[in-house]
């Protein structure tokens, strides 16, 4: 499987393709079809915003995650979501990286105008330094990436279909990412990788 070096420090791989296109498709309608997609409100000074996407949230029972302010209990793995944990795994394990993901966030982008903001994955239940990888099934749109120090220019990532994006270690302190809305159409889904580490409850 190719893969491009995008970034050294932090490291930033794009693996293309990890799925060939028409396994991606099939996993494209199983997913938009089997999933109970939900789009959460969200509070923002006093009103309530619905998300711009859809998501689901997936994994172990112990891999509860907190976003926005909000408390996330994962759905039980689907099968097809289960194998491609598992073929994920395998692709970073032949360039060396360990990942031990027990969830996954699963975002579906209806149209280009729907998005998700800039963020950074570093939310205390993933630990330190965490290790992120997103596949990407359908529409093919940018990753937008900008320095939280502003050392760089920002820059933009396509993530095409079937394509595997592995965020390593550092990447969350250092960078931000967000999907831009764009006049693009077609649905997109990403499936996002993570570790949550058991021991953050009680905090
Ligand atoms: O849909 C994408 O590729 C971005 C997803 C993302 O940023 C996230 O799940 O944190």
């Amino acid at each position: 499987m190719p893969i491009e070096t995008l970034l050294t420090d932090p490291p930033i791989w794009l693996m293309d393709p990890l799925l060939e296109a028409p396994d991606a498709s099939a996993l494209l309608a199983i997913l938009d079809a089997e999933l109970a997609w939900q789009r959460p409100a969200l509070r923002l000074f006093g009103r309530e915003h619905p998300i711009p996407r859809q998501q689901v949230w997936m994994g172990a029972p112990e891999a509860s995650y907190r976003y926005s302010g909000r408390e996330f209990l994962p759905d039980p793995w689907h099968p097809a979501v289960a194998e491609l944990r598992e073929r994920t795994i395998t692709a970073l394990a032949t360039t060396g990286l360990e990942a031990r993901f027990n969830s996954v966030l699963l975002n579906r982008y209806a149209t280009g105008e729907e998005r998700m903001g800039w963020h950074s994955d570093d939310e205390p239940e993933l630990g330190h330094a965490p290790l992120i990888a997103a596949l990407s099934l359908g529409a093919e749109r940018p990753l937008r990436f900008r320095w939280k120090n502003r050392q760089a220019p920002a820059f933009n990532v396509w993530l095409p279909h079937g394509s595997l994006l592995v965020m390593g270690h550092g990447t969350q302190e250092r960078l931000q990412h967000a999907l831009l809305p764009r006049c693009l159409p077609g649905l997109r889904i990403s499936l996002t990788f993570r570790r949550v580490l058991s021991d953050h409850h009680g905090r």
